[in-house]
């Protein structure tokens, strides 16, 4: 990649380092042996991975990759993963273990023991079987961030029917494009769920979409909120009905360690989503053994918060099957974050005395606008780990992060990975690893990665290309669901041989990973290649500034002009030094920060920004109003009214 050599500097010139606590590297449950262990032989290692899982029969061979790039891994084993994630616990001994601290946004709360989790997931097994769903049958769930959600994708699991779970941000036709993709013939959905203070209809967004789903025969309807449902005879059914009559008793059979076990939609940067297949045996490996060794968890002491979304990866592999799989108690939170107050996430660490928190830089950065006076208020003592996902991290907010919240003495893992891996890839071990703001750091024992030039040659350290992983790991995606071209020319085609990531990433001089954001993300100004990443850290580091998101423009001169829309920390201005002044200061502070050519063409101060489910910015958008066009889809949008928001409060000239 041209031009990065003095572009990049910013984020390079990051030189606070984090040595991991005394305490936890000695009783750490993972460190420099599982890198030794990987290096010696990876496929030893994955298979005492996955030795850490209930098989009903062993498997023969752990990678079969003579269909490249259609991985099999465990052939010939067969498990059962809710039963690996609930039975194998109640039978050792665990059934009083909490499996879920619920807290309903409205502050009603239900506890879960990992024996109610079984119980509860038997009966639901036992209605879909009532319903006709067989193992390889789909079902689409649209739903809040409910118990019954975590017991509707178990009790899939364990019937061995895919699940789909659509975030229920989502519009109906999202809703339907998916149920169609995959020809989901049960759909599982509420009444509604709690947002922002009030109840937030589901069901008529799902009456809608079955408009043109013909298939769907039966939708089963969890009451969470009581509001008013329209009904249909015949084909609509009551949760509360029909899983509470069923027995509590379901064997659970033992399915092929390739059986798909869930299909996910990636979000839309482009116009058809990919339902990215995940199967058995090889994702609960992979998503086990990273949250054990990335969260160092201790199922007996700690109580672990993924505060994210279920309808996303995220909340899959580290909210449902990683940390069940390792018998882990956890909260789960229905809400926003600032229902009924701003300091409701830290109000539910000091009420559960939650240990590790995992979330994503976005709310990071939209606490740093509200004000670290916020948590001071709560007692945080209990925190001892800090996860980030979904997007890079800016150095500002990491340190911030480990500062307001970790009281500096807990540390801050950066974790990258996709839908499509399925788990961890690039993170830090907390045990091990000496952090850097704003770094992933290296891969993770059995993984391999590097960053390579346009032509596929691995960039030497010190420089930036694009971010490809080079052998096969359990949790990889095996295709797309119904487009196996797609598949091998999405991410097989670009480097033959080897994953393209489709993220900008650099190595330092130490030969550690910084990712910059998604390649398309990357801006030409004048030649030069500039990262959205890159910039927006600069503007983060600014004291007024607590979010920044910045496109590239089309610009007569210089190819792309860089546009930067900023939130300022404490509010949204409307001070009276929000304007040119303040621009100009900002502009020259990205200036100073990384060289004249990244300076911002243009600075839009705004209350909001654009976001997926998963907290990314549509940069998408934004470039539309920086390029003064029509807004491309918004379906993805967790807020469409942001956008009207973002377009009322600009200069007419923007
Ligand atoms: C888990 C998840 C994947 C994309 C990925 C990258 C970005 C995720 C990141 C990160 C920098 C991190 N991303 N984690 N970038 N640092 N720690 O987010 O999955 O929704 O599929 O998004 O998110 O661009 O390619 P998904």
């Amino acid at each position: 990649m041209d031009g990065d050599g003095a572009t990049l500097a910013n984020l390079l010139r990051e030189e606070r380092r984090f040595p991991p606590p005394s305490g936890l590297a000695a009783a750490a449950n993972a460190g420099a042996d599982a890198f030794a262990a990987a290096d010696a032989d990876g496929e030893a290692f994955w298979a005492a991975a996955a030795a850490r899982l209930e098989w009903a029969e062993p498997w023969t061979q752990v990678l079969d990759w003579s269909r490249a790039p259609f991985a099999r891994w465990f052939t010939g084993g067969r498990l059962n993963v809710a039963a690996n994630c609930l039975d194998r616990h109640v039978r050792d001994g665990l059934g009083d273990r909490v499996a879920f601290h619920w807290e309903g946004e409205p502050g009603d709360t239900r506890t879960l023991t990992y024996a109610d989790l079984k119980d509860e997931v038997c009966r639901a097994a036992n209605a879909l079987l009532s319903l006709g769903v067989r193992a390889g049958d789909r079902v689409a769930l649209y739903m809040p961030m409910i118990p019954e959600t975590v017991v509707a994708m178990l009790a899939c699991a364990r019937i061995g029917a895919p699940h789909t779970v659509v975030f229920g941000g989502f519009s109906a036709d999202a809703l339907r494009g998916r149920v169609l993709d995959c020809d989901a013939r049960v759909v599982i959905t509420a009444d509604g769920g709690y947002r922002k203070g009030a109840a937030s209809a589901l069901k008529p967004a799902v009456d809608e979409a079955l408009e043109a789903c013909p298939d769907v025969r039966s939708v089963l309807v969890v009451r969470r909120t009581g509001q008013d449902v329209a009904w249909t005879e015949g084909r609509d059914v009551w949760w509360h009905d029909l899983v509470a009559a069923q027995p509590a008793e379901h064997e659970p059979e033992a399915f092929d360690s390739e059986h798909p076990l869930y299909i996910m939609y990636t979000s839309g940067t482009t116009a058809r989503p990919k339902g990215i297949l995940h199967t058995s045996g090889g994702y609960l490996t992979q998503v086990a053994w990273s949250h054990w060794a990335v969260f160092d968890v201790k199922p007996e002491q700690d109580v672990y918060w993924t505060a994210a979304d279920i309808g996303w990866v995220t909340g899959h592999s580290y909210i449902v099957y990683g940390p069940l799989a390792n018998g882990v108690t956890s909260v789960l939170y229905e809400g926003t974050p600032d229902t009924p107050h701003q300091g409701r996430w830290w109000e539910i660490v000091q009420k559960y005395g939650v240990t590790i928190l995992y979330c994503a830089p976005t709310a990071i950065r939209t606490f740093m606008k509200w004000g670290e006076e916020i948590p001071a208020r709560f007692d945080l003592s209990s925190l001892r780990l800090l996860g980030s996902v979904g997007e890079p991290i800016n150095p500002e907010a990491w340190i911030w992060y480990r500062q307001a919240i970790g009281s500096d003495r807990c540390p801050v893992v950066d974790t990258w990975w996709q839908t499509e891996t399925g788990a961890h890839m690039i993170s830090p071990l907390p045990s091990v690893a000496t952090l850097k703001p704003g770094s992933a750091l290296r891969p993770l024992p059995g993984i391999h990665a590097d960053v390579v030039d346009d032509t596929g040659k691995p960039v030497p350290n010190g420089s930036g290309g694009y971010l490809v992983l080079t052998r096969p790991w359990p949790s990889m995606l095996r295709t797309i669901w119904g487009d196996e071209q797609r598949y091998i020319d999405t991410y097989w085609s670009r480097f033959p041989g080897w994953y393209f990531a489709g993220d900008g990433a650099k190595k330092d001089e130490d030969g550690d990973i910084w990712l910059l954001g998604r390649v398309d993300d990357v801006m030409n100004v004048s030649g030069h290649r500039i990262s959205t990443t890159e910039v927006e850290s600069a503007l983060v580091s600014h004291p007024r500034v607590a979010e920044a998101a910045v496109v590239g423009a089309a610009d007569a001169t210089t190819g792309q002009g860089i546009v930067a829309f900023v939130i300022l920390r404490g509010g949204a201005g409307g001070d009276g030094s929000t304007g040119d002044a303040l621009a100009t200061e900002l502009r020259a502070h990205v200036a100073k920060e990384i060289g004249p050519i990244a300076r911002p063409r243009q600075i839009l101060v705004v209350a909001e920004l654009p976001k997926t489910r998963s907290g990314k910015i549509m940069r998408r958008l934004l470039r539309d109003v920086a390029e003064n066009r029509e807004l491309g889809d918004v379906t993805t949008l967790t807020d469409s009214s942001v956008m009207d928001a973002i377009r009322d409060g600009l200069p007419a000239a923007a």
